[in-house]
This record gives structure tokens, C-alpha cells and sequence, in this order.
């Protein structure tokens, strides 16, 4: 007999979460792993918060975006949600205006059905979410479709360009994946309250988990950078430590678990704004339907090390016919260069970060129009994913 699972209005599901938030909470404040981005009179990470960042696979950079460039950033996603498409399929915006994000070769927006799981046990982006979460039914007047991701942050947004050229955000990408770290893509995820979707439980990374010299920083790490203050509601939320134990059988996990996706052993990244996580692109995560009143948004970009990504085969976004050889890496890592110049023309009085692969190249990669064209406009058709 086929067993029917109940489907829940969106206020059952938060009701029937609360528990589980609650309890996370408590078991994340148990391991910490969150305070103050420190970095040593050589401008490098603190050794300290680089091994806890190592042992759990995540940490929570407290209070790094300051309120203006927090302004800044918001004011530009508030447009770019004004300016979206009414949906999928639509050119024009709520106001009937013609929608933002034409002329881009790749779309600006993601759209899904409000609260719903868009990837979760699909084959989609390599089968890694392989079991769906749960899916609440949005109210009555929720729109039919609404967005999940904003793609391409560099070229549509100047506060997101300038915040990729962050000097103490850029040090912790030396710090993790050593001063030749090359870039990842960027996505910035969209929790509306009572309409942002889940993201089933996976691991980022999926070509290396073979690897003859894998190992647990292989793929990578993701910055989010956290618009509002967010809850375990609206939250990443990750199993520490799980980025060192290989390829995780998640079906099994949750099979184990009574068919449910509320893992034992996970906790919540609650952040306020201006915080900044870090994650291990090989630790297990995931985030629930958001049936909080609270909207969140993270600003998500990730680097890599040079030699996971030299060589490999174009994956996830990237179609695997691309090899990343070192033109295609040099091009994609010249956004960091520029982007670190955007930043020092509106911040002049900050320390500009270094980029070790660019050094005496600066002024090739100036912030102007004609850097623009050349090097940002469709910067993530050369996405480094792996
Ligand atoms: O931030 C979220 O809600 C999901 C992020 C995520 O799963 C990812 O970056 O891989």
C-alpha cells in the first residue's frame, strides 16, 4: 500500500520545526565556531580560527560588512528583485516594464514555485541532493513562481563587485586555499518569507571525491555574506565535521533517520547582518523551506586552489566538454583583480588586498567601462565549478 505524506501549509511546517530549530541552536552554540574575523600583523588569518575552520568544516565571521557597504548592497538586490521577471517564461517586470537581465548570456534569475525543493532527488546538478525536503504549501495569494537565485553578482551589481574585492575576505581565501586561489561562481540565494524554497541536504563538490590526492579541502569553501539577520528558520545549516568523512550517503542518512530530513547530528548558522560564514564545500548542508516571517538573503561566492581546478573538466554549471586550462583560469581570476580595484576607488582610505597571481598587472585590470566589457560582461560563462 502506498504510504501518502501528509502535505503541510506552510504554518504546520514552521510549528512542527520549531523543536528541531530550538534544539539545533542550543548544539551550535555547544561548538561556537563564530566570533570576530582576525587576522595578524601580516595581514593573515588567525591560525586559530583557520584549524577550527578546518576541524568543523564552517565558521561565522562576526560583524565583518560594515553598515554603509551593507546599504549599498541591499539597495541594489532590493532593485534587482524589483526589476525581475514576473517568472520563468516573462520579459517583464511587476510594472509590465521591460524586466532586468536581458543582454546577459546567462540568465540573471532562477526562479522555482514558492517553498518548494527545486533540485531535491532530481539528477539535476549532478544528482547531488538526492533526497527532496519538505515541500509546505504557500498561501493562498503567493505568487506562482518567485526567486531563488540571483546569478552574476560582479556584472550586475557594483556593491557585489566591489564586495569580491574585500581585503580581509580575500585573505581568508589565501588563508584556506593559498595565495594563488582561483575562483568558484557566485549565487547569491533569496529566502522570501512564506515563498523562499529549501536546499535539499548535499555536498557541494563533485568531481574529486576519486581523487588519489583527495582530501577534505579539495572543492573548496563558499563565503556568504548575510544581508539580514537570519534564523535557524532561514539559515544554512551543516554537520560539522562532515566534510572530512568522504562522500556522505545522504539516502541512507535520512532513511535512518525515519524518512526525515531533520538530521540529529546538524546545526544552524544563525547570522546578523553584515556577518559572513565560511563553509567547507564538502560539508553536508542544506536549508528549509522559509515558513518565517524573515527574509533572508546571502551574498555566496567561493574560491578554489589553483590545482584542484587546473586541468579539471567543467561540472555543475559548466558543461563538461570545458577543460579549465590556465587561459580559462587566468581570465576568470582577472575579476578578482578588477573587482579589487572597484573597491579601492569607492573604499580609498582601506588597505587593497594583493592578489599574488596579478602582482604588477594592476593596471591592466583597472575598474573602467573598458574593463568592464572585456573582462566582467558574462564573466560566468567561465565559472571555475567543480
Ligand atoms: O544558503 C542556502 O540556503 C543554500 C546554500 C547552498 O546550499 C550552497 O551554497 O551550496
Amino acid at each position: 500500500m502506498e504510504v501518502k505524506t501528509p502535505v503541510l501549509t506552510a504554518q504546520e511546517h514552521a510549528l512542527g520545526l520549531k523543536q528541531y530549530f530550538d534544539e539545533g541552536a542550543n548544539r551550535a552554540q555547544e561548538i561556537g565556531n563564530r566570533g570576530p574575523l582576525k587576522l595578524n600583523k601580516n595581514g593573515e588569518l588567525e591560525r586559530e580560527i583557520l584549524e577550527a575552520f578546518e576541524r568543523e568544516g564552517f565558521y561565522v565571521f562576526e560583524g565583518v560588512v560594515e553598515p554603509l557597504e551593507l546599504g549599498d548592497l541591499r539597495v541594489e538586490i532590493d532593485s534587482l528583485l524589483e526589476r525581475a521577471p514576473t517568472g520563468r517564461y516573462s520579459r517583464v517586470d511587476k510594472f509590465g516594464r521591460p524586466a532586468f537581465g536581458e543582454g546577459f548570456k546567462r540568465g540573471t534569475y532562477t526562479f522555482i514555485k514558492p517553498l518548494s525543493d527545486p533540485w531535491g532527488g532530481t539528477d539535476l546538478l549532478g544528482g547531488r541532493h538526492p533526497v527532496q525536503m519538505t515541500q509546505p504549501l504557500p498561501s493562498d495569494d503567493a505568487p506562482k513562481e518567485t526567486v531563488h537565485l540571483i546569478g552574476g553578482m560582479c556584472q550586475i551589481m557594483k556593491s557585489g563587485l566591489r564586495l569580491y574585492g574585500h581585503p580581509s575576505l580575500l585573505a581568508v581565501a589565501e588563508a584556506i586555499n593559498g595565495k594563488d586561489f582561483v575562483p568558484f561562481n557566485e549565487a547569491v540565494f533569496v529566502k522570501q518569507p512564506g515563498l523562499g524554497g529549501s536546499v535539499a541536504w548535499h555536498q557541494d563538490g563533485v568531481t574529486h571525491w576519486e581523487a588519489p590526492n583527495w582530501d577534505p579541502g579539495i572543492h573548496g569553501f563558499n563565503f556568504q555574506v548575510q544581508l539580514y539577520d537570519s534564523t535557524p528558520a532561514n539559515c544554512l545549516w551543516v554537520i560539522p565535521g562532515s566534510h572530512r568523512r568522504g562522500k556522505a550517503d545522504i539516502k541512507s542518512m535520512v532513511a535512518e533517520n525515519d524518512n526525515s530530513e531533520l538530521l540529529p547530528e546538524a546545526i544552524p548558522m544563525p547570522c546578523k547582518a553584515g556577518d559572513v560564514t565560511i563553509a567547507n564545500r564538502q560539508i553536508l548542508h542544506c536549508s528549509f523551506a522559509n515558513t518565517s516571517p524573515d527574509l533572508r538573503v546571502a551574498m555566496t561566492f567561493g574560491f578554489h586552489r589553483r590545482s584542484s581546478v587546473l586541468g579539471a573538466r567543467g561540472a555543475l554549471s559548466q558543461g563538461a566538454d570545458l577543460v579549465y586550462d590556465e587561459k580559462t583560469v587566468f581570465e576568470r581570476s582577472r575579476v578578482i583583480a578588477v573587482a579589487i580595484d572597484a573597491r579601492q576607488q569607492y573604499f580609498p582610505n582601506e588597505k587593497r588586498y594583493q592578489y599574488h597571481p596579478f602582482i604588477g598587472l594592476e593596471d591592466h585590470y583597472r575598474w573602467n567601462e573598458e574593463n568592464y566589457d572585456k573582462v566582467i560582461r558574462d564573466y560566468n560563462l567561465q565559472d571555475l565549478a567543480i
